[in-house]
């Protein structure tokens, strides 16, 4: 299918007629703001749900409801999301400042409930932090629910978390401290006991089809002979038999059901979800599991080209209604399938603001393994800028496992590069090789294998190990490995985004397994309770002795915690930062070095080797005089001896 061309409002009839809609049915105070947007975004939106749905009986009733509830919400919304909106317009590029820091946690293991979280906004502010990623706090099925990825209600909160206008509270004090709330919206599935599925059980043929619902399985047999499986340990195959209802897709866990997307009503309740929860405060949204959403028989499943059309929708649908919103994508696929997540060729731009850059990610974490920055240097030359106004989304840790797929490419010696085996690297995060240091496990992984590896930075850097072993002289390599990689997560182009616990090292979370509701899933290694204890301490100044090697964990904190204060505090005043800021990477012979340039100003430079080596040039930047911004901007001269692990930041003198 070919993407529909940018159509204006004026020469699209529909468009025309809605808008006529929207003009007597609006309010005074929203009319022309709203006339206005609706212009520039309406026939985007209106030819891409044509696109999918124009064959569909439904999509007439379908469509109608959706624009009274975008009425509805454009009325509704409060007057400082309003004016949120009218910034960001102004300002599109907001969110791809060097000022800005993410930051991602679990709401119980953060701070209890969404109003604790309000109480721990000194911590967040104290790192820099803008973008506040909460993991889903919506209502989740009772039991197991894949970490709140099982949601029951898109219109309730977790009862343990608060309730529905904690919210409000949450995000009115997260703006104030000018933090942008980021929330899951889980698109593809819902939780087993979520109204809808209640009703499809109970035999309601409406609600039947907003589920993939197949009477027996002879297509779900010939569908699995193309799918991949995303948890083929703990959840294989595809299709879930359930008694007097069928065989219900499920993707991911049993007790997630796959909503069907070419049901018009489906799109409509998600996008209704969306408006609602936009109206509450969320700024930007996790768009879980993106590449899922379209099935076609014969395919993997994934990444079909109706979802960027549903993307495209959702995209101009914010435009109309929450202009100040962003979307996130989460698709965690291999880099050539990433990118049309920003828009494709000839709509570049049109989709999300944001992608997880899963494959620099992945990377990183192979490089270490294999001493090798040239591992990274490949993947960042790969990796095209995003269109204007979107960025990427970086990260070392987060909830999930390091899925090593995403690597397929890179790993095989994609476009001439040296090959290198993921099997190994998983072993070696597992503790199973004789060279390793790291403290993680695999995950999903059975035999030959290579799915994904768990555990905290901590753990997987060697500072877990060093520290249960009380060796002060593994500690010290440990902890330089950490502030490698997330040297390199600040520096490059994006929204580099912590890990909850990773700025204080926070380790593994070895009761996990004990704990027999998560002994099945491995993830929770890394899903630990935050340490306010030594949080507290480290901000009360009751941790002075930093720069001492004692190998006592509350220490380790405290240098970590310093390190990457130091980082974000560089980054906000290092305009040659900003996540759309030029990137080009340095040629160096030794695989060993990483080096990239940013903007006109600053160059990124590391050894990812075990033995040191000495720079004579920087290529390309002959003549420069540089300053070494993470050791008190001391002035930097050539030759340049990079220790092992070495990482240092260069800003032009
Ligand atoms: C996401 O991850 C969430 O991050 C997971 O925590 C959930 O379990 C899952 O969705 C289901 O809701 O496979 O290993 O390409 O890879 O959506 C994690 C995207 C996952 C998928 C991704 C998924």
């Amino acid at each position: 299918m070919s993407p529909p061309n940018r159509h204006t409002t004026s020469t699209h009839p529909q468009a025309c007629a809605l808008r006529a809609q929207l003009a007597t049915r609006l309010s005074g105070e929203t009319r022309e703001d709203t006339l206005a947007r609706w212009d520039a975004h309406g026939a985007t939106l209106l030819t891409a749900f044509g696109t999918l749905y124009d064959d569909d009986a439904r999509a007439t009733s379908a469509l109608q409801h959706l624009l009274s509830q975008m009425i509805g919400n454009i009325d509704a919304r409060r007057p400082e999301l309003r004016a949120l909106d009218a910034s960001r317009e102004r300002d599109p590029a907001w969110f791809l400042a060097a000022d800005m820091i993410g930051y991602t946690a679990y709401v119980d293991r953060f701070a209890g409930t969404l109003l604790g979280v309000g109480r721990r906004v000194d911590h967040l502010q104290g790192l820099g932090v803008r973008y506040l990623h909460l993991l889903p706090f919506l209502r989740a099925r009772e039991g197991d629910n894949d970490g709140g990825f099982a949601v029951s209600d898109y219109d309730a909160v977790q009862p343990a978390l608060g309730d529905i206008e904690d919210i409000d509270a949450l995000t009115v004090r997260l703006r104030r401290a000018g933090i942008s709330l980021c929330a899951d919206l889980v698109l593809n599935h819902t939780a087993d006991d979520h109204a809808w599925a209640r009703a499809a059980r109970a035999g309601d043929p409406h609600h039947r089809a907003y589920y993939h619902i197949f009477p027996d399985r002879e297509l779900p047999d010939r569908h699995e002979r193309a799918l991949g499986q995303v948890f083929p340990v703990t959840a294989p195959g595809n299709f879930t038999e359930v008694p007097g209802v069928g065989s219900v897709w499920t993707t991911f866990y049993p007790y997630q059901w796959d909503l069907n997307w070419s049901n018009p009503d489906v799109f409509v309740k998600m996008a209704c979800a969306l408006m609602r929860l936009a109206n509450r405060g969320v700024e930007i949204f996790r768009l879980d599991a993106t590449p899922y959403l379209w099935k076609r028989l014969g395919t993997s499943c994934m990444n079909q080209p109706e979802v960027h059309t549903i993307l495209r929708a959702f995209r101009a649908l914010c435009a109309i209604v929450a202009p100040g919103t962003l979307l996130k994508a989460e698709a965690i696929v291999p880099a050539h399938e990433l990118t049309p997540y920003f828009g494709d060729a000839d709509d570049q731009g049109a989709e999300c603001h944001l992608a997880y850059h899963s494959t620099l990610m992945a990377g990183l974490w192979a490089a270490l393994a294999e001493q090798r920055g040239d591992i990274v240097g490949r993947i960042l030359r790969a990796s095209p800028a995003p269109p204007q106004g979107a960025g990427w989304l970086t990260y070392l840790r987060c909830h999930d496992d390091i899925g090593w797929h995403v690597l397929s490419d890179e790993s095989a010696g994609a476009a001439g590069s040296t090959p290198f085996d993921l099997m190994r690297i998983s072993r070696f995060y597992a503790g199973d090789t004789a060279d390793s240091y790291a403290r993680g496990r695999r995950f999903q992984s059975v035999g030959d294998g290579i799915h994904g590896t768990n555990g905290m930075t901590s753990a997987l850097v060697g500072i877990d190990d060093a520290l249960a072993r009380g060796d002060a002289q593994a500690l010290e390599p440990a902890e330089h490995r950490m502030r490698l990689l997330y040297g390199i997560v600040f520096a490059v182009a994006g929204l580099p985004t912590l890990y909850m616990g990773d700025e204080i090292a926070l380790g593994n979370d070895e009761s996990a397994g004990a704990d027999g509701r998560h002994a099945e899933e491995g993830r929770w290694l890394h899903r630990p309770p935050m340490d306010w204890t030594t949080v507290d301490r480290i901000a009360d100044h009751h941790i002075d002795d930093i720069e001492n090697t004692d190998t006592a964990r509350p220490l380790v904190a405290a240098r970590i915690h310093a390190a990457l204060r130091r980082m974000i505090a560089t980054r906000l005043r290092t305009p040659s930062l900003r996540a759309d800021a030029p990137t080009r990477v340095l040629d160096f012979d030794d695989p060993a070095i990483l080096g990239v340039q940013r903007g006109g100003e600053f160059v990124l430079l590391c050894n990812f080797g075990a033995q040191p080596v000495t720079i004579d040039a920087l290529p390309g930047l002959d003549g420069a005089q540089w300053r070494d911004l993470l050791h008190n901007g001391e002035d930097i001269t050539l030759p340049l001896q990079l220790a092992p692990c070495a990482l240092h930041w260069l800003g032009r003198a």
